[in-house]
């Protein structure tokens, strides 16, 4: 069962619960203790599913096999998580895959802006042997990379004033709002193409330099800015929807090649079951964080398709400098993909 700290059972809708761990007692390969590290809180769907990856381990292996999970970055950021995977000091993590471009550049067609238009689209994408073939490309890395998930639609948060066009980022007289982004080249490409002055910088430091100043403002899901509190320190927030980013549930390649095959394949199996569950989860948190910010006081500017739109058109030098370095026929691949699931 998933037993939410009570001080956070009010940022937790009443979601679905997980589906009924079936499938077969695994043979006894030893004891197997896994320490998983998360960026996000206990409440978000990223920890909910983690904890439901553990419950299938831990039952389907009767109790040889538990997972331990550290999450709000307690153990460090995307960055330093990957690289403790590659020296074997961490057993697993769940990183966005916007930082995991330097180990898979074919990663940053998901950092496009605007690319995956719908949910459907963009779970399609993930599903797709192209996606599927970026996580076997981990390998070799230090990194077994087992399952895309969700983080989900970006949306745009700041301190300084409402927004709701690319003028509104650039601040024509006061200039350009300072947003933190992700460790990632195209996400910089974004916020600088779009006049504000982006930083990155590691989740785990954001909230205290929002806090202090340092930056105005961020950019992450809803349930995110929910659950990590910004919205102590962000007063405004707009629905841009500007990148939809996944999670990548990656596995240290030193734990994976001491495991067993029998065990090795429950691994894959809970977590694609669990990777399932968690955007469905994600879903069902991402307009029920929104509604918990306004009402916690977040000024939230929702944008029609016009204002959309003008984002959309004021980024697009992103595409054509990025589009030749990712691969134009990776990019048309993805947008087939996406057109694919839209006529369905
Ligand atoms: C959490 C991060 C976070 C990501 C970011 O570990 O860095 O802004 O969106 O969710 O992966």
């Amino acid at each position: 069962t998933f037993g939410v700290a009570l001080s956070a059972q009010a940022q937790t809708p009443d979601l679905s619960e997980p589906p009924a761990i079936d499938g077969d007692v695994v043979g006894d390969h030893g004891s197997v203790t896994i320490r998983m590290g998360i960026g996000l809180a206990e409440t978000s769907p990223q920890y909910l599913s983690s904890q439901y990856f553990a419950d299938i381990l831990e039952e389907r292996s009767e109790g040889r096999i538990t997972v331990n999970i550290f999450p709000n970055s307690q153990l460090g950021d995307d960055v330093q998580m990957m690289e403790m995977l590659q020296t074997g000091t961490l057993d697993m993590s769940y990183p966005s895959s916007s930082p995991a471009t330097t180990y898979v550049e074919e990663l940053a067609v998901f950092d496009l802006p605007f690319l995956l238009p719908t949910r459907d689209a963009a779970v399609a994408v993930m599903n797709s042997d192209v996606a599927q073939g970026m996580l076997d490309a981990f390998d070799g890395t230090g990194i077994k990379a087992l399952a895309f998930s969700e983080n989900g639609y970006r949306q745009l948060s700041n301190s300084a004033r409402a927004v709701e066009s690319p003028e509104d980022v650039a601040g024509m007289d006061v200039g350009g709002l300072t947003i933190r982004t992700m460790e990632n080249p195209v996400h910089l490409s974004i916020w600088q193409t779009l006049g504000a002055n982006p930083t990155p910088m590691a989740f785990g430091e954001l909230f205290s330099a929002m806090e202090q100043g340092v930056v105005d403002g961020q950019e992450n899901p809803w349930s995110t800015i929910l659950t990590s509190n910004f919205h102590e320190v962000q007063d405004y927030g707009s629905e841009t929807r500007h990148v939809y980013t996944p999670f990548i549930m990656m596995m240290s390649e030193r734990t994976w090649d001491r495991m067993d095959p029998e065990y090795q394949e429950l691994v894959q199996d809970a977590a694609r079951q669990s990777a399932a569950y968690e955007i469905q989860l994600s879903t069902e948190y991402d307009d029920w964080a929104r509604e918990q910010l306004e009402e916690r006081g977040m000024q939230i500017t929702r944008l029609d398709d016009e204002q959309i739109a003008a984002f959309q058109e004021a980024v697009q030098p992103v595409y054509d400098e990025w589009a030749p370095r990712i691969g134009e026929d990776l990019i048309e691949q993805i947008q087939g993909i996406v057109e694919e699931s839209m006529n369905d």
